[in-house]
């Protein structure tokens, strides 16, 4: 008898072939970041002091967010803003940033320059913020560009660690650390000041700067606040004079910074409420990364070299970072549920690009808490592709430590989500 005819039909014939398509999905599908093994090797032998080995890792806990210093449990955010949230500040204030003084001293702001820029896109501006206090004083520039358009627009406050970029020098030469006219073409104000302008970044700078203008000489010490919050009460004195310009939508405020400027702008936007987005690129150790992972840069490394970012108390947890009553994913805590975008590169171990990232999953409680979404994988994204859920942002860019184009350009994407 011959055989009944096959008949295949379309679904039996996507039945057959989909687990091997689905397979080879797979197969290509680029897999979660890791450092490579090469430049583990070769970082652990040139700082062989160091660790950079995920296994050497030590096993550690992270304090809880979501329960106040007598054991009980925040379970509203009325709870969280009264009592656990003013307990976090004060343990980062005494024990890592340091406490800011309480006096408002006056602030003028003059404007040396303005010019319209970009092909009569933007106006630019060159300003400077003099600081008087009990008859001295103390001045810092700054350079800003508004859009020319009719909305007032959302501001990027940039705290530069490396040099300030005047309105000159940004208007004849896009400087990537900084891209003005790629920002402002995005629809943004933004602004740039330089931290060693507002505070000196010298262990012996102290007899310059803001901090020497306004620490009242009976303070205790050991808890002032130190430099990166010096930098971050910068950024606020520049939001203050950009939130009086019609042009600008002072409730729609970013603050960013790199590296030391990144750790500065994370405590910057716990400080100052108003900034509603916090960006930190590289922040590493002392900014996104957790203290407790001992990766990369330590606490006692950084609090040796750069004694005037920290408070004196935060040095005594050099090796005994276990100690600590909080960790960096509770900085970020204390900004949300403001948004947070936290950016690593690729060959940035030092800053422990892991610790960033599971800081930034190790805030999504109190997220939750406000009922916003945000990052909670405990893998990290793909190199090179960035992660924006809800409140928070994350990538790690291929390459050095750095503040790059492509970095500006996917936080722009998200601030474009936020705002
Ligand atoms: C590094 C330092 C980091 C980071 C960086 C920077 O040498 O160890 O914590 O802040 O400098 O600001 O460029």
């Amino acid at each position: 008898m011959p055989h009944p005819p096959r008949i295949f039909t379309l679904t039996t014939l996507l039945l057959i072939i989909s687990p091997v398509a689905n397979f080879a999905q797979e197969a290509t599908k680029p897999t979660a970041w890791q450092a490579s093994p090469e430049l583990v090797a070769n970082k652990s032998k040139r700082k062989s002091e160091f660790n950079y080995r995920e296994t050497l890792v030590p096993d550690y806990d992270l304090p809880a967010t979501l329960v106040a210093g007598d054991g009980s449990a925040i379970r509203s955010t009325e709870q969280w803003e009264t009592t656990r949230r003013p307990e976090l500040m004060q343990l980062f204030r005494e024990e890592v940033y340091g406490l800011r003084p309480a006096t408002q001293p006056r602030v003028r702001y003059e404007t040396l320059e303005r010019q319209t820029v970009f092909d009569g896109k933007a106006t630019g501006l060159q300003v400077k913020a003099l600081i008087e206090h009990q008859g001295k004083e103390h001045a810092f520039e700054f350079t800003v560009f508004i859009p020319n358009q009719d909305n007032p627009a959302p501001l990027l406050v940039h705290i530069n660690n490396r040099y300030l970029i005047s309105l000159q020098s940004a208007i004849q030469k896009e400087d990537p650390f900084w891209p003005a006219r790629m920002i402002v073409k995005r629809g943004y104000a933004t602004a740039s000041f330089h931290t060693s302008d507002v505070d000196p970044d010298q262990a012996d700078g102290y007899e310059k700067g803001v901090r020497c203008l306004l620490d009242d000489p009976d303070s205790d010490l050991s808890t002032r606040w130190r430099s990166l919050s010096a930098w971050g009460w910068g950024a606020s004195r520049v939001l203050d004079f950009a939130a009086e310009l019609k042009s600008i939508d002072p409730t729609r405020a970013a603050v960013i910074g790199h590296s030391r400027g990144g750790k500065a702008a994370l405590w910057a936007a716990a400080e100052d409420p108003r900034f509603t987005l916090a960006y930190s690129n590289n922040s590493g150790c002392g900014g996104a990364a957790l203290s407790r992972r001992r990766f990369g840069e330590t606490v006692g490394r950084i609090t040796s070299v750069f004694p005037h970012w920290f408070t004196d108390r935060f040095a005594n947890y050099a090796g005994r970072e276990d100690q600590l009553p909080i960790d960096q994913h509770q900085l970020i805590s204390l900004i949300a549920p403001r948004s947070v975008y936290v950016a690593s590169a690729d060959q940035d171990l030092w800053a422990d690009p892991r610790g960033e990232y599971l800081a930034l999953i190790g805030a999504a409680d109190v997220f939750e808490l406000y009922g916003e979404t945000s990052i909670s994988q405990t893998t990290m994204p793909p190199l090179g592709e960035p992660r924006h859920i809800g409140a928070t942002g994350y990538h790690i860019r291929g390459g050095k430590h750095n503040l790059t184009e492509l970095d500006w350009k996917h936080f722009l994407d998200f601030a474009a989500t936020r705002f």
